[in-house]
């Protein structure tokens, strides 16, 4: 044990922590689970696997339509984990907090209301060069549809967004910025606060993809002074298949529906239609409700979480690997910013990605391969694809050093 780790191991006890993520205790091809895929989602805690039961052993019903009890706390609970969503990141009021699928549908809103309703041929919008496809494509879908153009902001050698290119790149054309706060395929975490102050110095409004970002660091909305959040549920310890939308007020209210439906009108005749206020403008039909809950259930549970010493061990667990590297062969290292979260993107020479991945996970640890939803990214070093090792406040230093023992062995295969 290095000096380096050990304070941070004393101040956080990620073993007792493991406990109540019942899926980490089995085995995988006959070896104990080591999971490392957090950036693609993150276990789930026994306190929201047994939210999401509850809620449908005693509660389920429909929200703010029925004239009956099990109505009324099932809008309570789904309400209740709004307001939860509104503390969790400082939100000024809970009418800017909507419910979405995800990141992915968070962003496909903007896009489609926001960013349609203003682009005009010509304009620019400037997405990050580390960004994950979903949030690259929805603004090419918007920009086709007006002719305008998005526009990529370069990265540096060592994966952070060239912040003296971003300033030539913001011009009069430009019409939005989007870029995640942390990036998913190398862990590298932007300072976002600069970039969005040097985007409002030129009138431009933000964007800020915060998925990888909720699940690894506290967010303060209101701080950040971002235009718009979106992130996943899946990626902070919650359910899959909600998310959220936070936006500023006044460009919320300024932005046209999107969906059609149920629950985001206020009045309906075949003469025209009123659309409801917000956050129910745009959260047409039967919202996932569970989902809902479960989220806040991870809001509750996260807030139980001594998040600065997580964050210490997640840094502690990423020292670690770095080190153990150096004792590996062949190991390079894609993305290698001074500030970013346990992310460790690789290549093992002489092993394609799919192939080491496989015979990781014969060992029983599981890591993701390939591009990671990031093609630009891993064009820009020249590789097709990288293996992600990603770390979450419950793995531990044995486990890194069993993704290391794996790695050796793996090498001796290829
Ligand atoms: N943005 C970032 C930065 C992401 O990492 C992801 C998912 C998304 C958006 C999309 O989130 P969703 O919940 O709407 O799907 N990233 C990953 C990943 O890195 N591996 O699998 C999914």
């Amino acid at each position: 044990m290095t000096p380096a780790r050990a304070p941070a191991v004393a101040a956080f006890d990620a073993g007792r922590l493991r406990a109540q993520f019942p899926i980490l205790a089995q085995q995988v091809n006959g070896k104990p689970l080591v999971y490392l895929d957090n950036a693609a989602t993150t276990q789930k805690p026994v306190a929201v696997i047994e939210a999401i039961a509850s809620y449908y052993r005693e509660i389920n019903s429909n929200v703010h339509r029925g004239a009956h009890a099990l109505s009324d706390r099932a809008t309570s609970a789904f309400e209740g984990a709004r307001d939860a969503v509104c503390r969790f990141i400082n939100s000024p009021s809970r009418e800017q907090v909507i419910w979405t699928r995800g990141t992915t549908e968070s962003i496909n809103l903007v896009a489609a209301t926001f960013a349609r309703s203003r682009l005009r041929a010509g304009d620019e919008i400037l997405v990050s060069g580390l960004a994950h496809h979903s949030n690259i494509v929805p603004w090419q879908l918007a920009a086709e549809a007006a002719g305008a153009k998005v526009v990529s902001i370069p990265v540096t050698d060592d994966a952070r967004l060239d912040l003296e290119a971003f300033a030539r790149l913001l011009g009069e054309r430009t019409r939005l910025v989007a870029l995640e706060h942390v990036s998913n395929a190398m862990g590298t975490v932007h300072p976002v606060e600069r970039i969005i102050a040097m985007a409002h110095a030129a009138g431009v409004p933000v964007l800020l993809d915060g998925a990888q970002a909720v699940g690894h660091m506290p967010v303060d909305v209101q701080a950040l002074d971002c235009d718009f959040y979106a992130f996943s549920g899946h990626k902070m310890f919650g359910p899959t298949g909600i998310g959220v939308l936070y936006g500023k007020r006044e460009w919320l209210e300024s932005m046209p529906p999107w969906q059609g439906g149920g629950e985001m009108i206020e009045t309906v005749s075949f003469e025209g239609t009123r659309y409801a206020a917000l956050p129910y403008r745009f959260e047409a039909g039967t919202p996932h409700i569970a989902g809902a809950v479960g989220l806040g259930a991870a809001i509750e549970w996260l807030a139980g979480i001594d998040r600065a010493a997580a964050t210490a061990h997640e840094d502690a667990l990423l020292a670690h690997a770095l080190e153990l590297a150096r004792e590996l062969p062949g190991f390079r290292l894609v993305g290698s910013a001074p500030h970013k979260v346990a992310v460790l993107s690789f290549l093992l020479e002489g092993g394609h990605p799919q192939d080491v991945g496989t015979l990781l996970d014969q060992q029983g640890v599981a890591v993701r391969t390939g591009h990671h939803c990031a093609q630009p990214l891993m064009a820009r070093f020249g590789v097709p694809g990288t293996i992600r090792a990603s770390f979450s406040l419950y793995n531990t230093h044995a486990e890194v050093e069993g993704l290391f023992a794996a790695l050796h062995k793996v090498r001796s295969f290829l």
